[in-house]
């Protein structure tokens, strides 16, 4: 077993005081960088995209926080945050990222979100990310950071789906919980065999 420990999105945007903040987004930081010493391998994921990406709401004269169609499905319109290069997009200042081997930037594509840690929201556009596990010889991820309900879900889905072992340690994520999402999260991520820890 080569085991990954994968950081989703600890970045300044969703924490308290950023444009997207998730509830004591800034709690798990901690944890997280305790967590990191026992790990083969740790990758960080940051979301990071262009100024007037397609999943703000602002692109679409509309309000945040609200449903609309894209070419590959529904997608949350979100109010602008992590745009490539802010202080938002940056990670908590008190992250470890010296320990990352890997940093995996996503969303950067202007007409595709991209929650998941190897796959665009039109669930077919590789990030890279499945290829660098595997040629690393990784089958385990444990999986931490922010949003559960978003990124997080999507990433550990995915991962299950592609064959990897995944845990998601739910103290070191926390939630948007918007709509019923981070139930649905969890109903999904069991489904797909994720353990939750
Ligand atoms: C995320 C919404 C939009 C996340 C990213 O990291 O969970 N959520 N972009
Ligand atoms: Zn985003």
């Amino acid at each position: 077993m080569t085991h990954a420990l994968i950081v989703i999105d600890v970045q300044n945007d969703f924490c308290p005081g950023g444009a997207l903040a998730v509830p004591e987004g800034d709690q798990i930081v901690p944890g997280i960088n305790a967590l990191m010493e026992g790990f083969d391998a740790v990758i960080l994921t940051q979301d990071w995209h262009p100024a007037g990406h397609s999943s703000f709401a602002s692109s679409h004269g509309t309000a945040p926080m609200t449903l609309t169609e894209m070419p590959y499905g529904p997608q949350v319109l979100w109010p602008d945050h992590c745009v490539q290069g802010s202080k938002g997009a940056g990670f908590h200042k008190d992250l470890m990222t010296d320990r990352a081997d890997l940093i995996i930037r996503k969303g950067y594509n202007p007409a595709i979100d991209s929650y998941s840690a190897f796959f665009e929201n039109d669930k077919t556009t590789p990030t890279g990310l499945e290829g660098y596990l595997r040629t690393r010889g990784i089958d385990t991820l444990t999986m931490v950071g922010l949003a559960t309900d978003f990124c997080v879900n999507y990433s550990a889905v995915d991962a299950a789906r592609l064959g990897f072992t995944v845990t998601v340690r739910q103290d070191l994520c926390r939630a948007i919980d918007f709509d019923g999402s981070l139930a649905a999260a969890v109903e999904g991520m069991v489904q797909a065999g994720v353990t939750l820890a």
